[in-house]
């Protein structure tokens, strides 16, 4: 068996960038047999960035009914918050003596946040890749999906952990990170160069899983472009064009070289029009079930706190271990 870990931070909106470049593939990988799949709402990492209580509390609540509704089984994965998992924070402090600051300092996250948030750079938001180190160490993961942008996360991740065993011996199973192969990188619909964040203040330029169907379209349809006429992949030269590809790509299954084809001698605003009427198709089995979900609070709370638990059986021997290594005094 092989143990893939992934998390996702609650924060404002689902946008279609985290379901193509991150919940999509962790539903591929849970209906893989050969994997044990555990999957987090990072709720600790939210807080670097400061919240409304009553609206992080929602989203919280959002997110977590949005992975069930993606498909996402409470009873096949684990897929609990962070916060209820004591370890996350305890071993987050243990790794912190063993990561050096000059590393942190450089990790190009923390720089762009740190420029976005002149007025709170707090510690939690230098120590955000330590307190993922954690999540990911704390359950033996072997592989861990994520988008291109947290790589370099996953890089210090395992720079940590060989750091341990080499003083310690055989602590941490070492991870691996694993790209999506179409869709690693979903761009703004309003500048294409950019990544789709769900914190860009532009609401023109992210599409939320939860968008209106008429909202989707009238994105799409005034999504950037360039001023040729070809429908061609080429992310370089033709970016806006590209990210439409990718998109459509992923929500029809069909490939980019398909689509190409397909598109020969038509014009941008076909391409629009069907990237958008293809999102909406792709999404629209998991609104309903939001629907339904978000209504039954007491049903997501049995299955969070159910996740909690297994999360905790596994990740108490984990930290266990290491301390043990370190020298504490066990009682
Ligand atoms: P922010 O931009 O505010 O940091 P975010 O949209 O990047 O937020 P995260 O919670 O940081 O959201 O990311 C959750 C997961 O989604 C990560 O695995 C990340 O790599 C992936 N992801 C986020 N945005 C994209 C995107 N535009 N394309 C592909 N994957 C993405
Ligand atoms: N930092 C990630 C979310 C995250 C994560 C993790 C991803 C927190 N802990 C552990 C993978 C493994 C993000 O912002 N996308």
């Amino acid at each position: 068996m092989k143990t893939i870990y992934s998390a996702i931070q609650p924060s404002g909106i689902m946008t279609l960038g985290n379901y193509i470049g991150a919940v999509d593939n962790w539903h591929r990988m849970q209906a893989d047999a050969n994997n044990s799949c555990i999957f987090a709402l990072a709720d600790l990492h939210t807080i670097t960035v400061r919240q409304e209580p009553a609206q992080f509390r929602k989203n919280a609540m959002s997110f977590y009914a949005l992975l069930l509704a993606l498909g996402l089984d409470p009873k096949k994965s684990i897929i609990y918050f962070q916060s209820h998992v004591m370890e996350h924070a305890y071993l987050s402090w243990l790794l912190n003596c063993y990561t050096m600051v000059g590393e942190m300092n450089r990790m190009t996250q923390f720089k762009d946040k740190s420029q976005k948030h002149q007025d709170n750079i707090n510690m939690g938001l230098m120590d955000y890749p330590v307190l993922m180190a954690a999540d990911i160490l704390l359950y033996d993961t072997d592989e861990v999906p994520v988008g291109i942008d947290q790589m370099q996360h996953i890089e210090i991740c395992r720079d940590i952990a060989m750091r341990v065993n080499s003083i310690y011996g055989d602590v941490f199973r070492i991870p691996k990170g694993v790209l999506t192969k179409v869709g690693a990188k979903v761009m703004s619909l309003q500048d294409p160069t950019a990544k789709m964040s769900k914190s860009d203040p532009n609401p023109k330029a992210v599409i939320s899983v939860l968008d209106e169907d008429s909202v989707i379209l009238k994105k799409f349809k005034s999504a950037v472009t360039d001023s040729e006429t070809v429908i061609r992949f080429d992310p370089e030269n033709k970016p806006g064009v590209s990210n439409l590809l990718t998109i459509l790509s992923v929500a029809s299954g069909k490939s980019i070289e398909t689509l190409e084809k397909e598109f020969e001698g038509l014009m941008y605003g076909h391409l629009k029009v069907r990237t958008g009427e293809a999102v909406i198709e792709m999404l629209k089995p998991m609104k309903e079930e939001y629907k339904r979900l978000i209504n039954d609070e007491a049903y997501l709370l049995s299955c969070a706190k159910d996740g909690a638990e297994r999360a905790a059986a596994i990740a108490e021997k984990t930290l266990r271990r290491f301390k043990d290594a370190i020298g504490y005094v066990s009682l």
